[in-house]
C-alpha cells in the first residue's frame, strides 16, 4: 500500500468509525428511552430545534411545507448530525482528541435536550438511563475504534490496524445499535380514545338549520370531519396520555383549587356546541380553520366552582408537552361557550386534537384559546406571566380577525363563458356575518347569497352567480360582520395578530 492509500484507507475507517459509534449511540439512547417510556434524543432535539428556531423561519416553513414542517426539520437535523458524526470520524483518523472532543459535544447536547424536555414531566431521573447509554456507546465506541486506528510504533502489517481486533470492536457497537433499534416499549400505557365512550350531552347542540350550506362542488362543508380537521402545534410526537393517570388541576387565584380526573369530567353535565376554529397563522385564502361539534363544560362553571379571586385578569393553560396559552378571564366567563373538551364530532377527542381534554373557546384564535393535552388551568394575571407564543412574538390578545374565502372557483381556474357559481365562507366568531360582497375585476361589488346562519360562533357560508365573458378575471370577496365593520382591504401577515385582506382567485373564462 502506497502511503497516501493508507491514509486514505484510515480516513475512510474513521468516518465508518465516527458513522458506527454515533449512529449506535443514537440507537442505544432512543431504546432505553422507549423502554423507559421518557422522550429519546431524536424527538428531544427535534423538539428543542422546534422551539429555538427563528419565528420567520418558522412562518417560511408552516408556509412551505404546511404541516410537514416538523418533519421537514426532524429530516434536516437528522442529516446534519449524520454528516457531523462522519466528519468527526474523518477528523479522529489523524487526531484523536479533537474527535472525542466533538462527539462528546454532539452527544453532551442531545443529552441537555432530553434533559429539558418539557414532555419528561416527573421522569427526569429516569432519562439518566439513556442518556448515559448513548454518551457510553457513542463516546466510548469511538474512542475504543479510533484507538485501534492509530498507528502503533511497532505494528508489523501497514498503518498498525489490526483488522480482527478492528472488526471485533466494530460489531459489537453495532450489535448495541441494532438492540437499541430493534427496543419497543413495554408498558404502552396510553389509553386509545376508542376504548372511552362518551355520555349523551345534557345540553346538545341545536341540530344544524337547513340551508346552512349550499350544494356546490368545491366548497367547505359546513362540519369538518375529524380526519380533514387541520392541526396546528409545537408536538413533534403527539402525546399519549393515559387516563388513570390523568388530572385537571385549576389552581392559581381561586379559592377552592380543583383536581378533576377525566371521569369527573364526563359525570358533569355535558354541553355540545358547534364552534369554527381558527388558526393565527392562517393566511388570506388559508385552510387552517375548521368547524366541529364540540362536548364539554363550560368553562365557566369549572372557574367559578374554584371561585376566582380578585385582580385575576387571565387563565394559563397549560399541556402536557408544556406548551402554553393565556386566555382573558372575561373572555373563559362571559356567555359565549368557552368549553373544556372531551368529545369532537360524536367521537372522544382524537390524540391528533388534544385527547383526552382540551379547551375550545369562540372568537379567539387557537394559539390563546385551545390549549390540547390540557393539564392545568392557573388563574392568573396577564402581567405575570407570559405564554407560548407571546414569547416569540404573537400578541397577547388576539381575538379572530372578521375574514372571508373563495373556495369555487380555485385560484387559476378556467371556465366556460355563461353562468358560473362562486362560493365560500366567511367568519366573524361572536360578532356573526351580517353580508358577504363579491365583484370580478372593476365591476362593482355585490351582494352574495349568505346561507342561513348556524349560530355566531360559526362560519358561514355564502354563494354569488356570476355571468362570466370570455378574458381573465380577478374575482374577489369581502365580509360585513353583525356590528357594521366592513373587512379590510390592507393586507396584513399572520404574525403578530392575524392576517387581513381580501382574498382573491384569478381565473380565465374562454
Ligand atoms: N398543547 C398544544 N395545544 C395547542 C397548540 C399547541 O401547539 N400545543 N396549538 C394551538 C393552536 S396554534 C391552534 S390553531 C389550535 C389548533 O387545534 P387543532 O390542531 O385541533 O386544529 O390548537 C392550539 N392548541
Ligand atoms: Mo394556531
Amino acid at each position: 500500500m502506497t502511503k497516501t492509500s493508507s491514509v486514505r484507507a484510515t480516513r475512510g475507517a474513521g468516518i465508518f468509525s465516527g458513522f458506527l459509534a454515533g449512529g449506535s449511540g443514537v440507537l442505544v439512547g432512543e431504546g432505553l428511552a422507549r423502554l423507559l417510556d421518557v422522550t429519546g434524543p431524536v424527538v428531544a432535539v427535534g423538539n428543542r430545534a422546534v422551539d429555538l428556531t427563528p419565528r420567520p423561519v418558522k412562518e417560511w416553513a408552516i408556509e412551505t411545507f404546511g404541516s410537514a414542517d416538523k418533519l421537514i426539520l426532524v429530516g434536516g437535523v437528522l442529516v446534519t448530525v449524520l454528516l457531523a458524526i462522519c466528519a468527526l470520524g474523518w477528523i479522529g483518523a489523524q487526531n484523536r482528541r479533537v474527535a472525542l472532543l466533538g462527539m462528546t459535544i454532539l452527544v453532551g447536547l442531545a443529552s441537555a435536550a432530553m434533559l429539558v424536555d418539557p414532555a419528561q414531566g416527573a421522569a427526569t431521573v429516569a432519562v439518566l438511563l439513556p442518556v448515559a447509554g448513548m454518551v457510553l456507546v457513542a463516546v466510548g465506541g469511538l474512542a475504543w475504534l479510533l484507538f485501534l486506528l492509530a498507528p502503533r510504533a511497532t505494528s508489523e502489517s501497514e498503518g498498525g490496524l489490526d483488522r480482527r481486533l478492528f472488526l471485533l470492536a466494530a460489531s459489537s457497537i453495532a450489535a448495541l445499535g441494532a438492540a437499541g433499534g430493534a427496543t419497543r416499549g413495554v408498558a404502552g400505557g396510553a389509553t386509545s380514545p376508542a376504548t372511552v365512550s362518551l355520555p349523551l350531552p345534557a345540553d346538545p347542540a341545536a341540530s344544524v338549520p337547513a340551508g346552512v350550506s349550499f350544494k356546490i362542488p368545491g366548497l367547505t362543508p359546513h362540519i369538518t370531519s375529524n380526519p380533514d380537521f387541520y392541526r396546528v402545534d409545537t408536538a413533534l410526537q403527539v402525546p399519549r396520555v393515559t387516563l388513570d393517570d390523568y388530572v385537571l388541576r385549576i389552581t392559581g387565584m381561586v379559592d377552592r383549587p380543583l383536581e378533576l380526573t377525566y371521569r369527573d369530567l364526563l359525570d358533569r353535565d355535558l354541553v355540545e356546541r358547534r364552534v369554527t376554529l381558527t388558526c393565527v397563522s392562517n393566511e388570506v385564502g388559508g385552510d387552517l380553520l375548521g368547524n366541529a361539534t364540540w362536548l364539554g363544560v363550560h368553562t365557566r362553571d369549572l372557574l367559578a366552582e374554584a371561585g376566582v379571586q380578585d385582580g385575576a385578569d387571565a387563565v394559563r393553560s397549560r399541556s402536557v408537552d408544556g406548551f402554553t396559552a393565556g386566555t382573558p378571564l372575561d373572555v373563559l366567563t362571559d356567555d359565549r361557550d368557552a368549553l373544556i373538551v372531551v368529545g369532537m364530532n360524536g367521537e372522544p377527542l382524537p390524540p391528533e386534537h388534544g385527547f383526552p381534554v382540551r379547551m375550545v373557546t369562540p372568537g379567539l384564535y387557537g394559539y390563546v384559546s385551545a390549549t390540547k393535552w390540557l393539564t392545568e388551568l392557573e388563574v392568573t394575571r396577564f402581567a405575570d406571566f407570559s405564554a407560548y407564543w407571546t414569547e416569540r412574538g404573537y400578541a397577547e390578545q388576539a381575538p379572530i380577525k372578521l375574514s372571508s374565502r373563495i373556495d369555487v372557483p380555485g385560484s387559476f381556474a378556467r371556465l366556460e363563458p355563461g353562468t358560473v357559481t362562486v362560493a365560500g365562507v366567511a367568519w366573524a366568531q361572536t360578532v356573526g356575518i351580517e353580508r358577504v360582497q363579491v365583484r370580478a375585476g372593476d365591476d362593482g361589488w355585490q351582494d352574495a347569497e349568505l346561507g342561513v346562519e348556524d349560530s355566531d360562533q360559526t362560519w358561514r357560508a355564502w354563494r354569488w352567480v356570476w355571468k362570466a365573458e370570455p378574458g381573465m378575471h380577478r374575482l374577489e370577496v369581502r365580509a360585513t360582520d353583525r356590528a357594521g365593520r366592513v373587512q379590510t382591504s390592507r393586507r396584513e401577515r399572520i404574525a403578530p395578530d392575524g392576517s387581513t385582506g381580501w382574498h382573491n382567485v384569478t381565473v380565465t373564462v374562454a
